[in-house]
């Protein structure tokens, strides 16, 4: 039997995390050995409640929730909270009975540093929100960057307008000093922005497909999703939701969903272009040292196979 890939989810659920943690509970290519979490969609308390309380729905209480960071990397705690895309909880303005489990005495930065010392070169990060808890696990380990196996980010938007504002996207704009650390700490990372998640949209039909199947989340994703598609056909004026989240899931899964240019990433960290990703192919060598040079490459994805994303998210979230 082929092993099977050991991922972490650092998360801020969420109706698009929820959806992708499902997911990853129902693909059998990977093993979920734990979930992080992070202020974003809620803040901290409330992402942390979220992920006990939808590990308990899948019956998952085993997976242990490790509690991340209530601040930014450089102590910041004005937040920028999306809860007018998922609902004052986070979840679709459900009202869920609280949790009855709890979340491990552990921090999540020194989680996934004890992890990626446990399995060297094995683990998976799926970072889903603001990327504080990874930048975090860097600044108290330098090694950790080589013993992670690889972070898969959603985050930034390559060569197109932001979420947030038309530079930033959303999860980069909540810590853009940590995504900044992260581009550039030498990790093998591969970045899933918006210029492809944007592509990947679940239609009113997919959800009504879903509303009918016996698929074991499908009655409680399709309560959940109410708020989103809302969100979505008044922001957008689409009729659909984007998938960003589970995207990126899948892109750990099987990174051959998509396609990826290489070259080096850095974030605007302050003034009216915070948040702002810039790829530098490092074709070029210019004449002058700058912070350009001799950092890591890192991939970024450039073009998504939208029709099987969209297809292998429905099947396995149909699946019962
Ligand atoms: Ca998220």
């Amino acid at each position: 039997m082929v092993e099977r890939k050991k991922i972490i989810i650092d998360t801020d659920p969420g109706i698009d995390d929820a959806m992708a943690i499902f997911l990853a509970l129902q693909s059998p290519e990977v093993e979920v050995i734990g979930l992080t979490t992070i202020y974003g969609n809620v803040y901290t308390t409330l992402a942390t409640r979220n992920a006990l309380h939808l590990l308990e729905i899948a019956g998952r209480q085993d997976i242990p929730v490790a509690e991340g960071s209530h601040v930014t990397i450089t102590k910041g705690t004005k937040l920028r909270i999306a809860d007018f895309v998922h609902g004052a909880d986070g979840l679709g303005n459900q009202n869920f009975p609280p949790p009855k489990g709890k979340p491990i005495e552990q921090s999540a930065a020194s989680f996934l540093i004890q992890q990626a010392n446990l399995h060297p070169g094995k683990v998976t990060v799926v970072a889903l929100g603001p990327l504080t808890n990874i930048a975090l696990a860097i600044e108290q380990d330098p090694e950790f960057p080589k013993k992670i196996g690889q972070i898969v980010i959603l985050g930034g938007a390559f060569s197109v307008n932001g979420n947030v504002n038309p530079a930033a996207e959303a999860n980069i704009f909540g810590d853009p000093d940590s995504a900044d650390i992260v581009f550039t700490s030498g990790a093998d990372i591969l970045a899933v922005g918006i210029n492809v998640t944007h592509q990947v949209v679940m239609t009113d039909a997919d959800r009504d497909k879903l509303s009918q199947s016996s698929g074991k989340y499908a009655q409680y994703l399709c309560k959940i999703l109410d708020v989103y598609f809302s969100y979505h056909h008044d922001s957008y004026h689409t009729k659909g939701v984007y998938l960003h989240d589970p995207t990126a899931l899948l892109a750990a899964v099987n990174p051959s969903l998509l396609t990826y240019i290489e070259g080096v990433v850095r974030v605007q960290t302050n003034g009216i272009m915070r948040g702002l990703t810039i790829f530098y192919n490092t074709k070029k060598k210019f004449g002058e040292v700058s912070e350009w040079c001799n950092k890591p490459t890192v991939k970024v994805a450039v073009t998504v196979d939208a029709p099987a994303v969209v297809e292998l998210i429905m099947e396995r979230l149909m699946n019962s």
